[in-house]
């Protein structure tokens, strides 16, 4: 067949570094950019056949995050705007580490098991952030796709989520928003503007300024939502006064994570279970006010605090569910209920509202019968569902909603802070031979194997007061991850410590 020549042509032009392995990880392939130029080019052939598969559009984000600004990634983006399915995510890996000679049959074998009608139209959507080597890379993508006779439309500099946005209105003939840029701000920006309390209090309130912004430097060097979590300070190059509210947004914006400082100087991290709690809480006021009988629940994963937790199940009596690492696990989980509350304590996360609950919200609110109070509860439960991003984690949606709710409650950052206080905790890192020895269950809070080192970990757990800990294999990392919390600093850090021991 004639696009089977052209791959071959256009593949040369592309080669594979000879002995290079890669794996389609939890968030795509990323690796050292230079190491990426075959791969793209394989994806944007990938993503072809998945459209023709699907008879949608597909997106290839170019990206690698929060990794540092010498590497590069990509991830495919399914009809909804949801994460490729595992099959193929497993077809990704093949097709990525055939050989040079053997790139055709894998294709073909791809095609064959999939059933795919070659002679179906393919549309691929392709984006890509600031990094340098993201203009090179993207253009293989491209060079992919209409290897295969696929139409491609190329969104240039877009955040991931503007991404899986895009995806998702083109596949759903725009009833979810117009497939462009400005349509997203259009829909996630201006709606907020309009819709949440007197616009002009919100513009009074809302006065951003930038840092870091991509313009000078490197991305995500010594800033960026995982510097700020994972070092508990501040970005370089930002000048902070006490109280003043911040947030720092990752490499392609799908995370977001707040902070401030104290008058005495001390940094305080507001991370995903601190949004998570925030903005459940509200959305359940809401629904009580409303009169809505919708069930919420918020999903979390093992990393959560355990004072958000118990907060939660607790306090605010909102039922509350653990899944495994990676958003794709929170994202069907929080599918499963009426409103689905999703947060990675890194900060990834969003709001998930059935139909069934957008139709239930949407009548209310049109309803001319009712009382104002349920009527209010109601619009700003509509409002919400306007300006929260369904398809993906998005940190310009999940600020904008934040800021509404803080602007709305009348809330300081310091007053959203002292809802819980955190459980000191530590994470780290363990080096090991072959970390898939290491085998969880229970939302991987506990060991299955190697044999005894659960009860090890038990044994430890109980010497310390509020204490737990997990170990988990890495997913992005040639790591083990031990995470340890406790009443007290010096308790969360020695019994990682001593968890960490016995992981070898
Ligand atoms: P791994 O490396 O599997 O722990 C990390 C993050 C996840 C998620 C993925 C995807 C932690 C502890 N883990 O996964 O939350 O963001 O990367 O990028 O933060
Ligand atoms: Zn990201």
């Amino acid at each position: 067949m004639a696009e089977f020549q052209e791959i071959s042509k256009l593949s040369a032009l592309h080669p594979k570094p000879a002995g290079l392995v890669l794996q389609y990880g939890t968030s795509g392939f990323r690796t050292n950019a230079k190491q990426l130029d075959h791969i793209m080019f394989r994806m944007g052939l990938l993503a072809t056949v998945r459209s023709k598969k699907t008879k949608a559009t597909i997106g290839v984000m170019v990206t690698a995050s929060h990794n540092p600004e010498e590497d590069n990634g990509v991830k495919l983006v399914d009809p909804m705007g949801e994460m490729v399915t595992q099959d193929w995510e497993e077809h990704a890996t093949q097709l990525a580490n055939a050989d040079q000679e053997d790139l055709l049959t894998a294709l073909k074998n791809i095609i064959e098991k999939e059933a795919i009608n070659m002679s179906q139209e393919a549309n691929v959507f392709v984006g890509k952030d600031t990094r340098s080597s993201s203009a090179s890379l993207s253009q293989a993508v491209l060079d992919g796709v209409s290897a295969l006779g696929g139409h491609s439309k190329d969104y240039g500099l877009v955040t991931t989520p503007q991404l899986h946005y895009m995806v998702c209105c083109q596949n759903t003939q725009g009833k979810y928003g117009e497939a462009t840029v400005e349509g997203y701000y259009t829909k996630f920006c201006q709606e907020l503007l309009l819709s949440f309390s007197p616009p002009c209090h919100l513009k009074k309130e809302l006065q951003i300024s930038l840092n870091n912004d991509g313009s000078k430097g490197r991305l995500n060097h010594q800033c960026g939502a995982d510097y700020v979590k994972v070092q508990q300070k501040p970005p370089t190059g930002i000048k902070i006064n006490p109280g003043e509210r911040c947030c720092s947004f990752d490499g392609d914006a799908d995370r977001i994570v707040y902070y401030y400082t104290d008058s005495e100087g001390t940094f305080h991290l507001l991370d995903g279970d601190k949004m998570a709690t925030l903005i459940s809480t509200f959305l359940k006021e809401l629904l009580t006010q409303a009169g809505l009988d919708l069930k919420i629940a918020v999903v979390q994963t093992a990393y959560a605090n355990g004072s958000s937790t118990h907060y939660l199940e607790n306090t605010m009596k909102v039922l509350v569910r653990c899944t495994k690492t990676g958003v794709k696990h929170l994202h069907h989980v929080a599918q499963e209920f009426d409103v689905g509350v999703y947060f990675e304590a890194n900060g990834h996360g969003t709001v998930l509202f059935s139909k069934a609950a957008e139709e239930k919200i949407q009548q209310l609110a049109e309803d001319t019968n009712v009382n104002d109070e349920r009527k209010k509860a109601a619009l700003l439960l509509r409002n919400t569902i306007n300006v929260i991003n369904q398809t993906v984690g998005d940190a310009i949606s999940d600020m904008l909603l934040i800021e509404a709710i803080l602007a709305i409650k009348g809330m300081t950052i310091q007053q959203w802070d002292t809802i819980y206080t955190d459980l000191p905790n530590r994470q780290l890192k363990v080096k090991v031979a072959d970390r898939r020895v290491i085998d969880t269950t229970d939302a991987e809070r506990r060991a299955v194997t190697p044999a005894g080192l659960q009860e090890a970990i038990d044994n430890l757990v109980k010497k310390y007061r509020q204490a737990r800990s997990f170990v988990r294999p890495s997913g992005t990392e040639d790591v083990v991850r031990v995470y340890a919390e406790a009443d007290t600093q010096e308790s969360a850090d020695a019994l990682a410590h001593e968890v960490s021991l016995a992981v070898y």
